[in-house]
């Protein structure tokens, strides 16, 4: 497994880079690497095996430099049929992207549960992304995109239609709104914890008065 950078690390600007850690979770084959590799290469291969890695990718947005650390997971039951992130990629992701398939129900309802779990460990501000892949095979749909919808909307996630196999647009739209609910979610948490620090320095200075 290749290990992500470390937060800190400077571009060749002297600018500092941006660390994004993605957690990608869903049932098997549903295309999880496929988008993975999609978003890393551009393009489709086919077939991907049973890797579970996490890749580093820079990009820059907006003229700022962003390191993408994606953990491409593999799917595995427990022993009571249900699969969940671990503590460890639970700490480790900033943000996260469910992946079912269209045409697989039993895929949207694992990803259902995995979205659950987050909101049942991290609360209802970690940045996630449900993203229904496969819309290539429409034909052979299984769950609408309204029940999509709904699903993130109740969830607070965001949402997005994709074929992996057929274009790379969808794929780079989808890691994109993830990084823009994450970026709002950290300049969220700099100015709650700004605030926290103005509290205390006024608590702080009223206590010692009343203390006079
Ligand atoms: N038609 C179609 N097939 C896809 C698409 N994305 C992935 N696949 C196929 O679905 C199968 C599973 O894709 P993977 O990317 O290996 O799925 P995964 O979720 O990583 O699977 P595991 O790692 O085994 O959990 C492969 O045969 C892919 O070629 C898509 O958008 N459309
Ligand atoms: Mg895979």
């Amino acid at each position: 497994m290749v290990l992500p950078l470390s937060s800190n690390e400077k571009s060749e600007r002297g600018q500092q880079k941006l660390q994004i850690n993605v957690l990608v979770l869903g049932a098997g084959h549903v295309g999880k690497s496929a988008l993975t590799v999609r978003f890393l290469t551009r393009r489709f291969i086919g077939e991907y095996g049973d890797i579970e890695t996490v890749y580093t990718h820079n990009v820059t947005v907006d003229g700022r430099e962003i390191c993408f650390n994606i953990w491409d997971s593999l799917y595995s039951q427990n022993s009571k049929g249900t699969s969940h992130a671990s503590e460890q990629q639970m700490c480790w992701a900033d943000g996260f992207i469910f992946v079912y398939s269209i045409c697989d129900r039993a895929s949207f309802n694992v990803a259902r549960q995995q979205v659950q779990r987050l909101r049942q460990v991290k609360g209802g501000r970690a940045p996630a992304l449900i993203v229904g892949n496969k819309r290539d095979l429409r034909h052979r749909r299984a769950v609408s995109g309204e029940e999509g919808r709904l699903l993130a909307l109740a969830s607070r996630c965001g949402f997005l239609e994709v074929s992996a196999a057929e274009t790379y647009h969808g794929v780079l739209v989808a890691f994109h709104q993830l990084l823009g609910l994450v970026r709002e979610s950290k300049a969220a948490a700099k100015k709650a914890a700004g605030l926290r620090g103005i509290v205390r320095s006024v608590s702080a200075v009223f206590g010692k008065r009343r203390a006079e």
